[in-house]
């Protein structure tokens, strides 16, 4: 039986995507909102809402007990997370388990498998699956040169304790790795109170490939293909697409078969993206799990016709998963703007105020997802993503051009966004071309 009722914890345009899947399945939706959301959209579209508490979100979309005790009240049976807040917490994945509630994503233990880098590591390393070279586990700087001496200069040293790219160093000889040691570690420890350091070989200009997959509760296992995402700045996705022009149909397979084989090995159920970096020649090295529906899910709904959501809820309900293999075709090419509330001319800060007024693209092939209207105001509690524009085309070039069309149509006034500065990208011969990685960036003029 699928759910009565469900809880959406989280906000923006992530809460809106899920109560429209909700609403299309016949299933009552509960909004839950901070005192910032009072007016927002999601508490509009739900059939209940509950407020949980202040902005911040410490006090309210992370606030286990105020969600799980909103769920309890209103009789919710699961809980979708979205992405962010709480979307990748095991012990909240175990709070709504223990609470007889239905959690929208994997089981608490493969989120915390997902999440143990070290132990994930050494489990795919024994199945085949390429990792990165380097040390399996954390490394004195002593041990660190021998490694390096292995695998070759230049190397990376990443902080055990955290990710986004903080704490990471890159030395290109012993010298620089001596160095790069007291720094890396100072500033792990500072970022995430713990200095304790991983080796690897560095990976000059790789791209950001993942591989969307959906497992079901039987152990049945399907691949969507791949994104590439490999515009980015300091680890913030800004476009995506799929498919990935680097991507042959060998590399796709390989890719994919790998992706699953990853899934497999810790059981894992529901929506889940597998991440690589693939160097230029098509060496591609797993880095990690995504346990949750990613912000880009939509350019692989739009090339897939699969609603990705929709099979989060159907998996999490105990089904077996219809889509089969054999049914997925790549159709055509999808791009995706993140709209961000920042101001590229002032290194890409956030720029919260009120949206004055909006006007949104459309016409064929255009979708948007987002939570912003007229007089929306954009608050500094939360991540300054106010929106998505997504197209689809039948080629690369085709949605390139659509993506132009639509960013030349697209007005945001009252704020700063990104929408000028992806005009200047899709102008961008190298971007055109598919030559990108994700020091794109950089270097663009
Ligand atoms: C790397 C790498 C090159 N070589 N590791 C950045 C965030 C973190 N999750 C992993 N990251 C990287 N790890 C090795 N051995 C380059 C990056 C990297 C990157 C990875 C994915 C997406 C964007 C990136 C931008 C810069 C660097």
């Amino acid at each position: 039986m699928l759910f009565k009722r469900v809880l959406i914890a989280n906000r923006g345009e992530i809460a809106l995507r899920v109560i429209r899947a909700c609403r299309e399945m016949g299933i009552e939706t509960v909004a839950v909102f901070s005192d910032a959301d009072k007016e927002s959209l999601h508490v509009r579209y739900a059939d209940t809402a509950v407020n949980i508490g202040p902005a911040l979100s410490r006090k309210s979309y992370l606030n286990m007990d105020r969600i799980i005790a909103a769920a309890k009240e209103t009789k919710a049976c699961a809980i979708h997370p979205g992405y962010g807040f709480l979307s990748e917490n095991a012990d909240f994945a175990r709070a709504c388990f223990d609470n007889e509630i239905t959690f929208i994503g994997p089981s608490a233990q493969t989120i915390a498998m997902a999440g143990d880098k070290s132990a994930a590591r050494q489990t795919l390393t024994e199945l085949g699956i390429p990792v990165i070279p380097g040390s399996d586990d954390i490394v004195s700087s002593g041990d660190g040169c021998t490694i390096a001496d292995q695998v070759g200069y230049p190397v990376i040293l990443k902080a055990a304790g955290g990710g986004g790219g903080r704490g990471m160093r890159i030395a290109n000889n012993s010298g620089e790795l001596m160095a790069a040691f007291s720094i890396a570690s100072g500033e792990a420890k500072a970022a995430f109170g713990n200095s304790d350091l991983y080796l690897e070989k560095y990976i000059e200009k790789p791209r950001h490939i993942e591989i969307q997959i959906l497992g079901d509760s039987h152990g049945n296992y399907i691949h969507l293909g791949e994104r590439e995402c490999s515009i980015q700045m300091r680890y913030q996705k800004l476009i995506e697409e799929s498919p990935s022009c680097f991507v042959d149909e060998n590399l796709r397979r390989k890719l994919c078969e790998t992706a699953i084989k990853v899934a497999k090995s810790i059981q894992y159920t529901n929506a889940g993206t597998m991440e690589f970096l693939v160097d230029k020649d098509k060496n591609y090295y797993f880095m990690e799990i995504n346990a949750r529906v990613q912000v880009e899910h939509p350019v692989t709904e739009l090339v897939t016709g699969v609603d990705i959501v929709e099979q989060q809820i159907l998996i999490a309900a105990g089904e077996t998963l219809k889509i089969k293999q054999d049914d997925i075709h790549l159709n055509g090419w999808s791009m995706e703007c993140r709209i961000n509330a920042t101001d590229p001319s002032d290194n890409f800060m956030p720029s919260p105020g009120e949206v004055e007024s909006v006007i949104f693209p459309g016409g064929p092939g255009v979708r948007i997802d987002t939570h912003i209207h007229d007089r929306y105001m954009v608050t500094p509690f939360y991540d300054s993503l106010i929106g998505k524009l997504i197209v689809w085309a039948k080629d690369r070039p085709s949605a390139i051009s659509r993506m132009k069309r639509a960013l030349a149509e697209f007005e945001i006034t009252g704020i700063e966004t990104t929408i000028g500065f992806y005009r200047k990208v899709f102008e961008n011969h190298s971007f055109q071309k598919g030559d990108i990685d994700t020091h794109f960036l950089d270097t663009m003029e």
